[in-house]
């Protein structure tokens, strides 16, 4: 039986990647801080919570995880921890930088200390693009990161790299664009969008307030994303990986999906800070800007180029855009039933 130690396992990703691992028969460790934002709740909605085994655990914590990595001795590991969310890194540059990219390192040298031979996966990410080079990206875009996140990653990135050079760890890197599902983070537009849509939907008043509907995201699903990650492990050599659809939806167009699933019509009106949402049957006010939800900065047009992944891994996205955010949507509103 393989064994495996996910980092963040209490996030999206690593409730999606703990129920695929349980499935393919790992015995599956993850490590939880005692002040997780999520606890137990995803684990128990996708009902992995009884079929792993979790440690307390902290990134910022060296000795901590000293003891955790030498005692909980695995195959594969996977560093998905991080304060993931872009619009806080602003406000919290520090904190975002110890885990992002500082805890990287700390995993890197422990291991290379107690269990060297142990695969590693980094998560790594599109917000390393920033003010893109070119269009679409792939794993040799040069990277011009635009968020103290985006550059906490960058750092993630290059010293999982180096150890894979310099101490010939078997460490890879998944440079993964945007992910969701039902089990996304209520602070991420798309989980905003789709709990504000169902509360509308269910005969609620509140408009939900959104900041620069012009931003585009390549999009897919938690659940085939997670399946890249662990191909990536499985490879003899390791090495660096994009993740994407290779299709870029705008914010006020994932709006019309989600709003559509429920039956709601989005009419838009206005422009910049006075754009609006109304729907077309009822009247109400679906959406209005609220330019507290401006960045200081935003990443340009993210686009991924998958096809080295395609090629090598045979990996390929299952779900769709509008697939995407009916599935979101319907979750929420089934969750208001
Ligand atoms: P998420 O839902 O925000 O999960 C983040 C996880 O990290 C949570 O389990 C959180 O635990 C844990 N964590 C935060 N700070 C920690 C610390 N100091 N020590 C230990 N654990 C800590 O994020 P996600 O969407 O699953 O993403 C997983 C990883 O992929 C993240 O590193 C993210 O930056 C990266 N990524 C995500 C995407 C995407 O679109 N989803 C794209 C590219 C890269 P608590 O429960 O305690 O808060
Ligand atoms: O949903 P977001 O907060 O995701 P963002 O910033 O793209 O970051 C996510 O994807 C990255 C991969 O590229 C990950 F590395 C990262 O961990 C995270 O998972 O924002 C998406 C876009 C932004 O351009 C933002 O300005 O939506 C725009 N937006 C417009 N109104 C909003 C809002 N974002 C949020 N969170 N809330 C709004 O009201």
């Amino acid at each position: 039986m393989k064994k495996a130690f996910i980092t963040g396992i209490t996030g999206q990703d690593g409730t999606y990647l703990s129920k695929l691992l349980v499935e393919k028969g790992y015995e599956v460790h993850g490590g939880v801080r005692r002040i997780s934002q999520s606890a137990m709740a995803r684990l128990n909605a996708l009902g992995v919570a009884d079929k792993v085994q979790l440690h307390e655990f902290d990134l910022i914590e060296p000795n901590n995880l000293f003891r955790v990595l030498r005692d909980v001795k695995v195959d594969e590991f996977y560093n998905l921890a991080g304060q993931s969310f872009v619009g806080s890194s602003w406000e919290l540059p520090i904190y975002t930088a110890d885990v992002g990219a500082m805890g990287v390192v700390r995993l890197l040298d422990t291991l290379r200390s107690v269990h060297p031979e142990t695969r590693f996966y980094q998560a790594s990410t599109s917000e390393m693009f920033g003010l893109v080079a070119e269009v679409p990206q792939s794993e040799t875009t040069r990277l011009h990161p635009r968020s103290p996140y985006g550059v906490a990653k960058t750092y993630g990135h290059y010293i999982t790299m180096n150890y894979r050079e310099s101490h010939g760890m078997h460490a890879s890197s998944g440079i993964l664009f945007n992910h969701e599902s039902p089990l996304r983070g209520t602070e991420f537009v798309t989980r905003k969008i789709t709990m504000h849509l169902a509360a509308l939907a269910r005969g609620g008043d509140a408009p939900v307030e959104l900041g620069n509907m012009d931003a585009q995201r390549d999009w897919g699903f938690s659940g085939d994303y997670v399946e890249g990650m662990w191909r990536m492990l499985q490879q003899d050599k390791a090495d660096d990986y994009v993740l994407a659809t290779g299709v870029t939806t705008s914010i006020r167009d994932f709006f019309t999906y989600a709003a559509e699933a429920l039956g709601l019509n989005p009419d838009w009106q206005g422009e910049g800070r006075e754009e609006i949402a109304v729907d077309r049957k009822s009247g109400r006010q679906l959406m209005k800007v609220n330019p507290k939800f401006y960045r200081p900065a935003e990443v340009d047009l993210l686009i991924g180029d998958a096809r080295k992944a395609r090629e090598k891994l045979g990996w390929e996205p299952s779900v769709g855009i509008r697939e995407l955010a009916e599935m979101m949507a319907r979750a929420d509103y089934d969750a208001l039933a």
